[in-house]
């Protein structure tokens, strides 16, 4: 074969691949983690009704919070160690760089629709526990117990079972057979314990929106990690780490262990790979890739789309783990769609 049509062949295997691989760019273009498809419908619906971008991921991420997605998402779900539910969420505008989020968000459902609240009336990115409740209520916010049979039964089993597992280490007693309250041991080794990853338990709503004027937002709603330390803050509330979105780029999202994942930062990222034309499931895998280096074994998947309507996802292959699922919703299919990526 001549060298131009080596370099040809070349060319058109690279394209192929990509097409393969990349979703078909279209704009507008709803993207989410996990099998959460009304979420998808309803921040779909937003856009088609002449909803902004922030309204759709508002939409999205608040349908979950009603519907308790898979129970890790919304109210009655991952009861801390003192049995209570508490959430987390952030809502970012890709055009103004705006974030507003809350963490450890007692006693109030609509956690993005707080999130946004904190953006759109105050100057500050991120209100905390207590605080962030009565911001809430100020707002107009209902105050609410979050609690369900389902959280109680779970706590209480927990409780019966020597509050295992649990996310201590380095304390007396041993966590690993007792509950506390405990102390820092004395002298202590490094000791590892393992992640008792719950992939039941792991299923945040990550989502990116964005239109056909380069508007682009991102969000995510949860209630964090099952049997977690009282106080305890994923990596969802946490901008670049939970999401991130520039609508000079493009936007992405992450859900998993986000004790470990927010020492990365994934969502930024692969945001800043995309800005320097790596295409999203290229990003996606970077991101993901960055942290395995450190974690093998951590549980996480990432959402990545740019600011042309390709999108991509990557996910680390762990037991329970092989395939990650997310739904996709734009110009082509205009309807939500489930697609799946095999992790690595
Ligand atoms: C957290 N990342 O709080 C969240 C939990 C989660 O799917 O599942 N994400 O660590």
């Amino acid at each position: 074969m001549h060298r131009q049509d080596k370099m040809f062949t070349f060319l058109l295997i690279c394209t192929l691949t990509s097409l393969l691989t990349l979703g078909h760019a279209s704009l507008p273009l709803v993207i989410n983690t996990w099998p959460f498809k009304n979420a998808a419908a309803a921040a779909w619906s937003a856009l088609q009704s002449g909803g902004s971008v922030l309204d759709a991921v508002e939409r999205g991420c608040a349908r979950c919070e009603m519907e308790q997605c898979d129970g890790s998402v919304g109210y009655g779900g991952s009861p801390d160690e003192s049995g209570e539910t508490t959430l987390d969420a952030l809502i970012m505008n890709g055009d103004t760089m705006e974030v507003g989020a809350v963490a450890d968000l007692r006693r109030i459902k609509n956690a993005i629709g707080v999130a946004r609240a904190v953006m759109e009336h105050t100057e500050h990115t991120l209100l905390v526990g207590e605080s962030a409740s009565v911001f809430a209520e100020n707002m107009g916010f209902i105050a609410e117990d979050l609690t369900t049979n389902k959280s109680v039964n779970i706590f209480s089993e927990w409780l019966k079972g020597s509050c295992q597992p649990n996310y201590r280490k380095n304390v007396s007693p041993e966590p690993s057979k007792s509950c506390g309250p405990y102390r820092p041991k004395a002298t202590w080794k490094q000791s590892k314990r393992a992640r008792h990853a719950n992939i039941h338990a792991h299923d945040t709503i990550g989502m990116i929106a964005l239109d056909r004027d380069g508007h682009a937002a991102a969000g995510t709603s949860t209630n964090g990690l099952t049997h977690k330390v009282p106080g305890r803050v994923g990596d969802s509330p946490i901008v670049g780490a939970g999401a991130y979105v520039d609508s000079l780029a493009g936007g992405a999202a992450a859900t998993g262990d986000g004790d470990v994942m927010m020492r990365f930062l994934p969502s930024y990222l692969a945001v800043e790979l995309m800005r320097a034309g790596v295409d999203p499931s290229a990003a996606c895998k970077s991101a993901i890739s960055r942290i395995k280096r450190h974690y093998s074994e951590f549980f996480g998947a990432i959402i990545c789309a740019n600011t042309t309507g390709h999108y991509g996802a990557a996910c680390n292959k762990v037991p329970g783990l092989d395939k990650f699922h997310f739904m996709v919703a734009n110009s082509e299919t205009n309807a939500p769609v489930l697609k799946s990526v095999d992790c690595f």
